[in-house]
C-alpha cells in the first residue's frame, strides 16, 4: 500500500500544526503508524492522496450516518451557499432545524445551536450550575465530554488513547468541582449524590459509552440515575453527541425512554459540519441569555450551511425504515462480527448496540472505564494496521466506536468481515 504523499503531507503539516493534525487520535499514534491524509469519500468509501481506498467505519467519529457526500446534503450545502455563507444575524433555516431538533427528540422543548460537541456540553453545565446556583459536576470515568476544563478528569477517546491523565493547563480550582465516578455503579452513585446533594448542580453522563469504547449501561443503572436526580433536585444532562439521532431518531432517551433534564448533541445535527446543540425543558432553558442571566455566545452559531447540511440530513433520517433497516444491518453485521471474535484465535469481546460497536481486545466483558483499560492496545493496533492494509479503515483507537452507516451494503460489509477474519488469524500468530 503507497503512503508517500500521506507521508510528504505529514511531514508539511508538522512544521505548521500541532502534531500535523487538528485533533489528537487522527495522530494514529496509540496505533503505530503514521496518519493518511484524505482525498475524498463518497458512501462507505474514503481514498487517500495516494489513491488508496477503504471501507468506513469510522464516520467522521458518528456524523456520517448517511455515508459520505449524501446528493441531498451536498445539494442543501451547495445551495444555501450561493446565497452567503454566514450572516452574524438569524435564518429560517435555523427555526426550521430547531423545530425539527424538538420534534425528534423527546424530552427537548428548546434547543440552542452552537459549533460543536464541546461547546455543547460545557455550555449546559454552565447552564445546569446557574440555574441551580451548585457548581460541582458529577461525570463518570471513560466518558468524554470534549475538552472544556472541567471535563478533563478521567475523560474517555483522546485522553485515555493517548495515556494522559488529564491535561496540564487545567487549575485545579475548576477540577476541585468535578467528580468522575465508575460507570455502571449505582451504589458508588447513590453514594455519591447523597452525600454532596447540596453542592452538586448536575450529572453528565453519555447514554451509551462511545468514548472508552462502546460500554452500554446496565439495566438499572439510567432508570437509577434518573429517579436519584430526580428525587434529589440535581440536573440530570445526557450527553447524546454521539448516541443523538443515531440509535433512534430521539436517541437514547428514545430506545430507553428516560427523559434528561437537558441533552447535548453534536455530529450528525450537523451533516458534517460544524455542529453542536443544548436544549431541554423551556423553565430551564429560558435562563440562557438573552431572555434570561446565562451567558453563552458563537460567531458561527446557527450557520446557515451548517443548517441547511443538518436540515438535508435530519430530513433523510425522518423518512419511514430509516433506523429498522439501520439497525437490520447492523445486527447482520455484529452478529458475523461476534461469531468470529468467538472463534478467534485472539481474545476478543464485541460490545455493540444498534449501529455502533467496539470489538475489544480482552478476554473478559468490559463494562466500565477499569474493565476497558484492560484491553490489550497493542493488538488492537495490529489489527489496525491489518484492516488498513486490506482496505478497511477503522478508528485509530481501542477506545472508540465503529460506526455502520446507511450507506454499508452487503458487499462491502462481507468484504470487511473477510478482512477480519484473516486479521484474528494474522494478529495472533
Ligand atoms: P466535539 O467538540 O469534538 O465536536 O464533541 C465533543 C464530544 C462530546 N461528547 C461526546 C460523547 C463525544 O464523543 C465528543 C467527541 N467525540 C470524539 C470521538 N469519540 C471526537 C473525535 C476527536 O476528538 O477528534
Amino acid at each position: 500500500m503507497k503512503t508517500e504523499q500521506s507521508g510528504l503531507f505529514f511531514s508539511r503539516a508538522k512544521k505548521v500544526i500541532p502534531g500535523g493534525v487538528n485533533s489528537p487520535v487522527r495522530a494514529c499514534k496509540s496505533v503505530g503508524c503514521d496518519p493518511l491524509f484524505i482525498q475524498s469519500a463518497n458512501g462507505c468509501m474514503v481514498t487517500d492522496v495516494d489513491g488508496n481506498s477503504y471501507i468506513d467505519f469510522v464516520g467522521s467519529w458518528g456524523p456520517m450516518i448517511l455515508g459520505h457526500a449524501h446528493p441531498d446534503v451536498i445539494e442543501a450545502i451547495s445551495n444555501v451557499a450561493q446565497r452567503g455563507t454566514s450572516f452574524g444575524a438569524p435564518t429560517p433555516l435555523e427555526i426550521e432545524l430547531a423545530e425539527l431538533v424538538c420534534d425528534s427528540v423527546p424530552s427537548l422543548e428548546k434547543v440552542r445551536f452552537v459549533s460543536s460537541g464541546t461547546e455543547a456540553t460545557m455550555s449546559a453545565v454552565r447552564l445546569a450550575r446557574g440555574y441551580t446556583g451548585r457548581n460541582m459536576v458529577v461525570k463518570f470515568d471513560g466518558c468524554y465530554h470534549g475538552h472544556a476544563d472541567s471535563f478533563l478528569v478521567k475523560a474517555g477517546s483522546g485522553i485515555i488513547t493517548l495515556g494522559i491523565p488529564g491535561s496540564p493547563g487545567v487549575p485545579e480550582d475548576i477540577v476541585k468541582n468535578t467528580l468522575s465516578i465508575p460507570y455502571n455503579n449505582i451504589d458508588e452513585l447513590e453514594k455519591t449524590l447523597r452525600a454532596r446533594t447540596t453542592d452538586i448542580a448536575c450529572v453528565i453522563v453519555e447514554p451509551v459509552a462511545g468514548n472508552m469504547g462502546v460500554v452500554v449501561p446496565e439495566i438499572d443503572f439510567l432508570q437509577t440515575l434518573r429517579a436519584l436526580t430526580a428525587e434529589l433536585g440535581i440536573i440530570l444532562i445526557f450527553d447524546e453527541v454521539i448516541t443523538g439521532f443515531r440509535l433512534a431518531l430521539g436517541g437514547a432517551q428514545e430506545r430507553f425512554g428516560i427523559m434528561p433534564d437537558l441533552t447535548c448533541l453534536g455530529k450528525i445535527i450537523g451533516g458534517g459540519l460544524p455542529v453542536g446543540a443544548y436544549g431541554g425543558k423551556q423553565e430551564i432553558m429560558d435562563q440562557v441569555a438573552p431572555d434570561g442571566p446565562v451567558y453563552q455566545a458563537g460567531t458561527l452559531s446557527g450557520n446557515p450551511l451548517a443548517m441547511a447540511a443538518g436540515l438535508a440530513m435530519l430530513k433523510v433520517v425522518r423518512r419511514p425504515n430509516f433506523y429498522a433497516e439501520l439497525e437490520e444491518k447492523s445486527d447482520w453485521f455484529a452478529g458475523k462480527l461476534a461469531r468470529l471474535a468467538e472463534n478467534a484465535d485472539v481474545p476478543t469481546v464485541l460490545n455493540r448496540i444498534g449501529s455502533m460497536m467496539t470489538c475489544f481486545f480482552t478476554d473478559a466483558p468490559v463494562r466500565d472505564f477499569t474493565t476497558a483499560m484492560k484491553a490489550d492496545t497493542e493488538l488492537y493496533g495490529r489489527h489496525f494496521r491489518q484492516m488498513l492494509a486490506g482496505g478497511v479503515w477503522l478508528a485509530p483507537s481501542q477506545f472508540e466506536a465503529a460506526f455502520i452507516s446507511a450507506a454499508h451494503d452487503r458487499t462491502c460489509m462481507k468484504k470487511a468481515l473477510t478482512e477480519i477474519e484473516s486479521s484474528f488469524k494474522k494478529i495472533s500468530a
